[in-house]
């Protein structure tokens, strides 16, 4: 659907690192065909004066969510090494807020408002309606975009720039299901004008 963006709109990027592309120690399958797209949407917010916002999952070196502290993941993202970097194609402004999440050892945080500044940047900005992109679909993306419908945001999903683990299959088809069930809206970058 057709959608004309403006100063009041925020595009959120959703943990586009290292770890989580082919590679890395968490990789999502073809997690970096993700990163051109989100390039095209980040010149059109740009160019709209809207607020960009790029999470990325930060952890200490002993965090709750590793296999060897009783968690599911492999170590991913850990604070200040490589894998937690920027995919480095992955072009963010220098006006971009980089929002770090799950920084605390003992505490999972998949959404990127959870324990966070990210609310009160967007509200700061007089921002109502976001827009939600990056991996993955089926944990970060979902979480982030499930906690922006409770807070009152007008909330859109970017159906062709997202990616998901699919520990299961279907997982990712699952997830976009209860997002658009919750009220998100699926756009693509084509939908988007200024
Ligand atoms: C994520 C698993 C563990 C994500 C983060 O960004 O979707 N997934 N930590
Ligand atoms: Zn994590």
């Amino acid at each position: 659907m057709p959608v004309k963006i403006g100063p009041k709109d925020a595009l959120i990027i959703v943990d586009v690192q290292r770890d989580f592309i082919p590679g890395g120690t968490l990789p999502v399958p073809e997690g970096d065909r993700v990163v051109p797209i989100l390039n095209d949407y980040k010149d059109r917010f740009l160019e709209a004066g809207a607020l960009i916002c790029a999470t990325r999952d930060w952890h200490p070196r002993n965090h709750i969510s590793f296999k060897e502290q009783g968690g599911i993941w492999p170590p991913h993202c850990v604070q200040n090494t490589q894998g937690a970097d920027f995919h480095p194609a992955l072009e963010i402004p220098d006006q971009a807020r980089v929002i770090s999440k799950g920084t605390e050892p003992g505490q999972e945080a998949y959404s990127g408002f959870q324990g966070t500044e990210l609310e009160e940047s967007l509200r700061r900005q007089g921002v109502e309606r976001v827009f939600i992109g990056g991996l993955a679909t089926d944990y970060c993306v979902k979480e982030t975009v499930l906690d922006a419908i409770r807070l009152g945001f007008r909330t859109f999903i970017l159906e062709d720039a997202v990616k998901g683990v699919d520990v299961n299959p279907g997982d990712s088809e699952r997830a976009l299901k209860e997002m658009v069930g919750a009220g998100a809206v699926k756009v693509r970058v084509l939908d988007i004008s200024i």
